[in-house]
C-alpha cells in the first residue's frame, strides 16, 4: 500500500496515531508540515489512553531528527569508524557474504536476533522471525528471553498454550496484588492500560486495596501499601501464600472444581514452602504473609499481577506459575475485576499456533541444551553459540532493533563473541553499543514513519480497541522499513521471510504477501472483521487506516470465556505440572553458594529512558541525569561508604564502578541499579552521560538461568560493594 503525503507548502496537518515506545501505546495527535513533525500531543479521544502520554512519546520528534541518527547504510572501516554507502552496495555485499556462509556452513550458520521495538512493528517482527523460519535455523534469539519467557512457560503448563495471558482488570478490581512491577514508571507491561497510574489510584479511591511487593519503595509502592521483599525470593512468598490458602481451606471450591485439575497434587508439592521458611527467604514477617493471603481470599475481586521484578529471578517460571495459581484458587480467573482475557482483532494464540510457534522444549540449543521457547533460543546462550566450534556454529547474525551488548546478560562475553562473527549486520537507527561492532549498520524507519498495526499490545488491552495507522511523516534520509530491509537480504539467500508455509510457497512463485496484507486477511475473517463485505459495518485495514484515532470494539473484556481460551483437551487449567515439582526441588537445593557476595542486586527502570535507548534525547537527559546505584544507609555505614562517592560493585561474573546514592527507598541487604546505562558508540549524548551497564554483572550460563523457559537471571544477583582505593578514586 502506498501512502499519500500532503502536497508541500500546505498548512499544518494533524494526524492521529499511537506511540510505539512502550506497551501503553498511547493515542497521539501529531502536527506536521512539509513532512516535518511540528508537535506531538496526547489524543484526548483515545478510548484507552484518554488524553495521557508521557514525556518520551511527545518528544519523539527529537529521535526522528536526531543528528546522530543513522540515515544511510554504514560500512565499518575501523574501530568506531564507518563510511556511508548506497543501499545497492550494502545489500550486494551483505548478500554475497551471507550466501558464502550459507554455501560453506549451511543455513544453520546464519541467525537472527530481535528486540523490544519489534513489538509495535508487525511487519518487521514477521519478517525477522519469518527469516529464521525460512532458514530453518535454530539461531533465533529474542529479547522475550530477557523478559517474558517465564510467562510463556507457565501459560503453556497451565493453559496449554504459551501465549494465553490473563490480564489484570485493574479498572474494575477491589484488590490488586502487584509483585515486582512499577507501572507508574513503566506504564504497564503484558497489560495495555492507558494512564495506568490513574487507573491504579482509582482502586483505593473506590474503597479497594493495592499492595506492592518490591525491594524498593518504588514510585508505585510509595502510593500504596508497600511490602519490601528480598530480590529473587518471590517464589517463597507466593508459594507460602498458596500453601496457606489451601491448608486453611480459604480457596474457592467452586472455581477449583469448575476450572482446574491437579490441585491436590500441587498442594502436596508445596509442602516445604512453609511460612517460617518464606519469612527467612523473603524478609517478610509470617504475620504479614498470612494477612496478605487472607486479604486476597476475602476480596470480592482481585488481580494478581507480576512483571519484571517477578520475571527476571532465577526461578521465574515457578514464580509466574504461582502468581497465576493464586488468582485461580481464589476464584479470580475469568471473573470481572479479576484476571480476564483480551478481545483483540487478531487471535494471536491461533496465529502463533498456525505458524508452528505455540510450543516449548521441542528442540534444545546446540551448546548448552536449553529448551526453545516459541521457536526461539535464549539470548543468554548466544555468546557460546558463536564461540563454540562445531556443526551449527553461528557465523553470521542479523540483529534488528536490539542492543544485547547492554540489554542481555554478560555484556563483556557478548561483545567479545559478536566480534568473532564472520558477518554481523545490525538494523538500528543509531551506532549503538551493539551496532558499533557490526560490519554493516542499516537505517530503519521509526514508528512515525511507517504503517503500524499494534497486534501485540492490542491483545493485552483491557479496554478493547483497534487502531491501524499510516505513516505520519515520510522516512528521513535513506531509512527503509525493517521488513523491506530483511526481505531484500532474504532475496539474496533465495528465501521468503514468512512464518506461514503457504506464503513461503507463494513467495517462491513470485507472489510475496506482505505481513500487513496477511494481517488484514486475519482481521477481515475475525469476529470483528467485515468478512469481505458480508458484515459491511465491521472492520478491515482500509477502514481502520481511514479512521482518525482508535475505535473501541467492546465495552470491556469478556468474562466466562475460559473454555475458549484453554488449549488443554480436557478444558481444565492444569495445576500440577512435573516441571513445577522439579523447579521446587531445584529451589530447595539452591543453597547460598556466594558467601563472598552478601548483597542482592536488582534492576531499576527510569521514567525518561526506554531500556537501553532514548538516552540520546537531550531534553530527556536534562537536570544532569546520571547512573547511580542505591544502597541502604545501614549497608553504606557498615561498609564505611559515603553518599555520592564512587564504589565498585562485584558479582561472581563481573564488576562495575559507579557513583552511589545512599537511600532509604531500598531494603537493607540489597543494591538497586538502573538498567540500560554505560553507553558506547555514536550516540553522543548517551555516551557523554557515562555510567555503567548493569549486565556486566549478570551470568549467562545455562545452569543459572530459569530452566523451563530460558529466561535470563537478572534480579537477585549476589554482589558485594567496596570503596575504591584512593588512587582509583583520584583518577
Ligand atoms: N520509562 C520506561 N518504561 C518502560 C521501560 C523503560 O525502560 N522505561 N521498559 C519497558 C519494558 S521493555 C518492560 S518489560 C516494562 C517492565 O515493566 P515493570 O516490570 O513494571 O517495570 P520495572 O521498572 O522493571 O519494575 C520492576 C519492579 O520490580 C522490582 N524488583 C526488582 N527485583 C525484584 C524482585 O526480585 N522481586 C520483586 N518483587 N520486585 C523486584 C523493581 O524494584 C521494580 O520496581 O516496562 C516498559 N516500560
Ligand atoms: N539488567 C536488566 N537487563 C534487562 C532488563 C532488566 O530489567 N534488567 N530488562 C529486559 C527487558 S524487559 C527487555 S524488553 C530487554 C530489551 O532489550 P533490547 O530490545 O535489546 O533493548 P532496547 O534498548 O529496547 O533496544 C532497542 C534497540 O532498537 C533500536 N530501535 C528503536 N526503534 C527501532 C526501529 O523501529 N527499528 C529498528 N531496527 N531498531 C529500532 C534502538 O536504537 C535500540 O538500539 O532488556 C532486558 N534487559
Ligand atoms: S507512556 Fe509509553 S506509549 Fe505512552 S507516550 Fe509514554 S512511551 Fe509512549
Ligand atoms: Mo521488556
Amino acid at each position: 500500500m502506498t501512502h499519500a503525503w500532503p502536497a508541500p507548502d500546505r498548512g499544518p496537518t494533524q494526524r492521529k496515531t499511537f506511540c510505539g515506545i512502550c506497551e501503553s501505546s498511547c493515542g497521539l495527535v501529531v502536527t506536521t508540515q512539509n513532512g516535518q513533525v511540528l508537535g506531538i500531543r496526547p489524543d484526548e479521544s483515545h478510548p484507552s489512553s484518554k488524553g495521557f502520554a508521557c514525556s518520551k512519546g511527545v518528544q519523539f520528534d527529537a529521535v526522528i531528527n536526531d543528528p546522530d541518527r543513522v540515515l544511510q547504510p554504514l560500512r565499518r572501516v575501523g574501530e568506531n569508524r564507518f563510511e556511508p554507502t548506497s543501499w545497492d552496495e550494502a545489500l550486494a555485499d551483505i548478500g554475497q557474504r551471507m550466501r558464502a556462509i550459507q554455501n560453506k556452513f549451511g543455513n544453520s550458520g546464519i541467525g537472527v536476533a530481535w528486540g523490544n521495538p519489534t513489538a509495535w512493528n508487525l511487519s518487521g517482527a514477521s519478517a525477522i522471525q519469518g527469516m529464521a523460519v525460512a532458514l530453518k535455523t535454530r539461531h533465533n534469539y529474542t529479547t522475550a528471553s530477557l523478559d517474558v519467557n517465564n510467562y510463556y512457560a507457565a501459560s503453556h503448563m497451565l493453559y496449554g498454550h504459551p501465549g494465553v495471558n490473563p490480564l489484570p482488570e485493574f479498572d474494575k478490581t477491589d484488590f490488586a496484588l502487584i509483585v515486582g512491577a512499577n507501572p507508574f514508571v513503566s506504564h504497564g507491561s503484558l497489560v495495555t492500560i492507558g494512564n495506568i497510574r490513574q487507573v491504579l489510584m482509582d482502586i483505593p479511591a473506590r474503597g479497594g486495596r493495592v499492595i506492592v511487593v518490591d525491594p524498593r519503595r518504588s514510585e508505585t509502592a510509595a502510593a500504596f501499601e508497600h511490602v519490601a521483599i528480598r530480590p529473587g525470593s518471590d517464589q517463597w512468598l507466593l508459594g507460602a501464600m498458596l500453601k496457606l490458602i489451601l491448608d486453611e481451606g480459604w480457596h474457592s471450591h467452586a472455581a477449583i472444581k469448575q476450572q482446574t485439575r491437579g490441585i491436590a497434587e500441587l498442594h502436596t508439592m508445596l509442602s516445604s514452602m512453609t511460612l517460617a521458611r518464606a519469612e527467612t527467604e523473603t524478609g517478610i514477617a509470617q504475620t504479614q504473609i498470612r494477612a496478605m493471603a487472607e486479604a486476597l481470599t476475602k476480596a470480592k475481586s482481585a488481580c494478581v499481577y507480576g512483571r519484571c521484578g517477578a520475571s527476571l529471578g532465577r526461578f521465574s517460571t515457578l514464580t509466574k506459575f504461582l502468581l497465576d495459581a493464586l488468582a485461580i484458587v481464589t476464584g479470580n480467573l475469568d471473573q470481572r475485576g479479576g484476571m480476564v482475557f483480551g478481545d483483540p482483532l487478531i487471535d494471536k494464540e491461533l496465529g502463533t499456533f498456525w505458524a508452528g510457534m505455540s510450543g516449548i522444549g521441542r528442540w534444545h540449543t546446540r551448546v548448552e541444551k536449553v529448551p526453545e521457547t516459541m521457536g526461539a533460543a535464549p539470548f543468554s546462550c548466544l555468546p557460546k553459540e558463536i564461540t563454540t566450534p562445531g556443526k551449527g556454529q553461528l557465523r553470521s547474525l542479523l540483529i534488528c532493533s536490539a542492543n544485547p551488548a547492554i540489554s542481555a546478560p554478560g555484556n563483556q562475553e557478548m561483545e567479545a563473541a559478536l566480534e568473532q562473527l564472520e558477518l554481523l549486520v545490525c538494523i538500528d537507527p543509531y551506532i549503538t553499543d551493539t551496532s558499533r561492532l557490526a560490519h554493516w549498520i542499516l537505517p530503519p524507519t521509526l514508528w512515525l514513519e511507517r504503517e503500524q498495526f499494534p497486534v501485540y499490545t492490542e491483545q493485552h488491552a483491557i479496554v478493547p480497541n483497534a487502531q491501524w495507522v499510516a505513516p505520519v511523516v515520510p522516512p528521513r534520509g535513506e531509512a527503509r522499513d525493517d521488513a523491506w530491509i530483511i526481505d531484500q537480504i532474504c532475496r539474496h539467500l533465495g528465501i521468503v521471510p514468512s512464518l506461514l508455509p503457504g506464503s513461503q510457497l507463494l513467495g517462491k512463485a513470485g507472489i510475496r504477501l506482505s505481513p500487513l496484507f496477511i494481517a488484514d486477511l486475519s482481521v477481515r475473517l475475525s469476529r470483528h472483521g467485515d468478512w469481505f463485505g458480508l458484515h459491511p459495518w465491521k472492520l478491515n485495514r482500509r477502514k481502520l487506516l481511514a479512521h482518525e484515532g482508535a475505535i473501541q470494539t467492546a465495552a470491556a473484556c469478556p468474562v466466562g470465556v475460559l473454555d475458549h481460551k484453554l488449549w488443554h483437551k480436557d478444558k481444565r487449567v492444569h495445576m500440577a505440572h512435573p516441571q513445577i515439582r522439579t523447579e521446587i526441588n531445584r529451589l530447595m537445593k539452591a543453597s547460598e553458594e556466594w558467601a563472598e557476595f552478601p548483597l542482592r542486586l536488582f534492576s531499576i527502570r527510569e521514567y525518561r529512558s526506554h531500556n537501553s535507548w532514548l538516552y540520546n534525547v537531550p531534553k530527556l537527559m536534562s537536570s544532569n541525569r546520571r547512573c547511580r546505584i542505591k544502597l541502604h544507609p545501614s549497608d553504606a555505614s557498615a561498609a564505611g561508604i559515603l553518599d555520592r562517592t564512587e564504589v565498585r560493585v562485584r558479582s561472581p561474573w563481573g564488576e562495575v564502578c559507579v557513583p552511589l546514592e545512599v537511600s532509604e527507598e531500598i531494603m537493607p541487604g540489597t543494591v538497586g541499579m538502573p538498567q540500560g546505562w554505560g553507553h558506547k558508540g555514536g550516540w553522543h549524548t548517551a555516551v557523554a552521560a557515562g555510567g555503567a551497564s548493569y549486565n556486566q554483572l549478570t551470568p549467562t550460563s545455562a545452569h543459572l538461568i530459569d530452566r523451563p523457559s530460558g529466561n535470563a537471571w537478572l534480579n537477585g544477583i549476589p554482589v558485594s560493594i567496596e570503596k575504591l582505593s584512593l588512587a582509583e578514586a583520584g583518577k
